[in-house]
């Protein structure tokens, strides 16, 4: 069936907005197949070298790991998250830089892509971070830590287990309009989203049928987060100044979860779209 034309005109939510700032659009070139520069990341990436399509698949890469102080956590019962970022030689790393505004940007996500939260952790006197986190639902979760460490974006992943039945179900099939709850729905106009092409993705928020102007969030219009269905790929999307609107590039054909935050009076609101890449 026609499912990338069916999907192409929406958005999901995705972890997108998160590690993208540092890196320029310059990188995404129409001429390099989505696989080609999948592989060009594992090998480390300069600031000129091309962004990495995706990030997030591993807990240590690059010289840097992500330890997860216990990843089992108790369904509905709030706990403290902490977690610690460490060098080669296992020496905790303690100067993050600024990016979007936080040194540490922390995405919860269960593997079926349900029950998405965004954290913004502290950093303790001994170089452990922590948050507050609570999960409802049981299942396995992805924590992706997205911060910027000797001037480049970083992503790592780890598991996090809740113990119960789970029921996970597949991403919502794709549509161009999204419940942001409160009152405030997303729409989501990204034309053919084609696997290895740059896409604008471009979202506007109305409110009782009227538009609504999002204030300032994170340094941006908004924040996006995408993920690829299967393995949740973090992938890289760039914002735009001025607009709700940001440049992706999906790495390969498929399904893709879209996580759009904004802030309107005050408050994050969060718009969840599955977006349909053809190849
Ligand atoms: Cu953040």
């Amino acid at each position: 069936m026609n499912v990338g034309l069916k999907l192409a005109g929406f958005a999901t939510v995705l972890v997108l907005v998160f590690g993208a700032a540092a890196l320029a659009g310059s990188a995404v070139g129409p001429d390099r197949s989505g696989e080609n520069r999948a592989q060009a990341h594992t090998a480390g990436h300069s600031r000129d070298a091309a962004p990495a399509p995706v990030r997030g698949l591993a807990v240590s890469d690059d010289g840097l790991t992500l330890a997860l102080e216990d990843s089992v956590f108790e369904r509905g019962r709030g706990a403290e998250l902490r977690f610690s970022i460490s060098g080669a030689g296992g020496t905790p790393v303690h100067d993050f830089e600024v990016q979007h505004e936080k040194r540490m940007h922390l995405i919860v996500v269960r593997r079926d892509g349900r029950g998405f939260q965004h954290l913004h952790p502290t950093l303790d006197r001994d170089r452990t971070w922590s948050v507050p986190l609570t999960l409802p639902e049981a299942g396995t979760y992805r924590v992706f830590a997205d911060f910027k460490h000797d001037g480049e974006a970083r992503t790592l992943a780890a598991d996090l287990t809740v113990d119960g039945p789970a029921r996970y179900r597949p991403l919502p099939e794709p549509s161009v309009a999204a419940d942001a709850g409160e009152g405030y729905e997303v729409r989501l106009k990204a034309g053919r989203v084609r696997a290895g092409r740059e896409v604008a993705l471009d979202f506007s928020v109305i409110r009782d049928g009227r538009a609504v102007e999002p204030e300032p969030y994170l340094g941006a219009r908004g924040h996006l987060v995408a993920l690829r269905e299967g393995d949740l790929a973090f992938l890289h999307v760039h914002p735009d100044e001025s607009s709700l609107a940001f440049m992706a590039e999906f790495p390969s054909a498929g399904r893709y979860g879209l996580y759009l935050q904004f802030k309107h009076d005050g408050r994050v609101h969060t718009a969840e779209f599955t977006q349909g890449v053809s190849r």
